[in-house]
């Protein structure tokens, strides 16, 4: 019976897997609480983490003749339990950061700014070539194929992101 007297004092800490042993040879009252100690730790852990949005794969779209207007491309992860809303956008290395969208309108191409992107929980947000996208302006120096641009995005609570986007060269 040592498992049993032991049990209190180690039940936070035993790993998981012996615990799952431990519970085949105890009653079940010991069981419920190793039950209820197995379940409270990873939930106090998730409200401990400060969650935010990860930008995967950011790119920017250099413009043929070194045009002083960007788009900037990628996939906003929001893999937080919350949902998050960007609220703006800003760059060291540009004069100008906006969020646009671009649509097909009557056959002709416009875009329009945005001005919040909500991001639902565990749901990603794809800004591509045609669709949504950081638009780039008046960049502070040239940006040459290569560059690694960090832009800050700012989040409705206050709280603020940051990306890394590539520069690529025009194609
Ligand atoms: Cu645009």
């Amino acid at each position: 019976m040592d498992a049993m007297r032991g049990w209190p004092a180690v039940k936070l800490l035993q790993p998981v897997a012996v615990i799952m042993q431990r519970m085949k040879i105890t009653r079940l009252a010991p069981l419920v609480l190793a039950l209820g100690a197995v379940m409270a730790v990873p939930a106090i852990a998730r409200t401990k983490v400060d969650c935010t949005p990860q930008v995967q794969q950011g790119w920017i779209r250099l413009l043929p003749g070194g045009m002083p207007m960007h788009a900037g491309f990628g996939r906003i992860d929001n893999a937080c339990a919350q949902p998050v809303t960007i609220v703006g956008a800003k760059s060291a290395s540009y004069g100008e950061v906006e969020l646009h969208e671009s649509r097909n309108v009557d056959g002709v191409n416009r875009m329009r700014q945005l001005k919040e992107l909500r991001i639902a929980p565990k749901e990603a947000a794809v800004l591509k070539p045609g669709g949504m996208h950081l638009m780039l302006m008046d960049p502070v120096k040239p940006v040459k194929p290569g560059a690694r641009i960090a832009i800050v995005f700012t989040l409705s609570d206050g709280r603020e992101m940051l990306g890394e986007f590539i520069a690529r060269k025009p194609d």
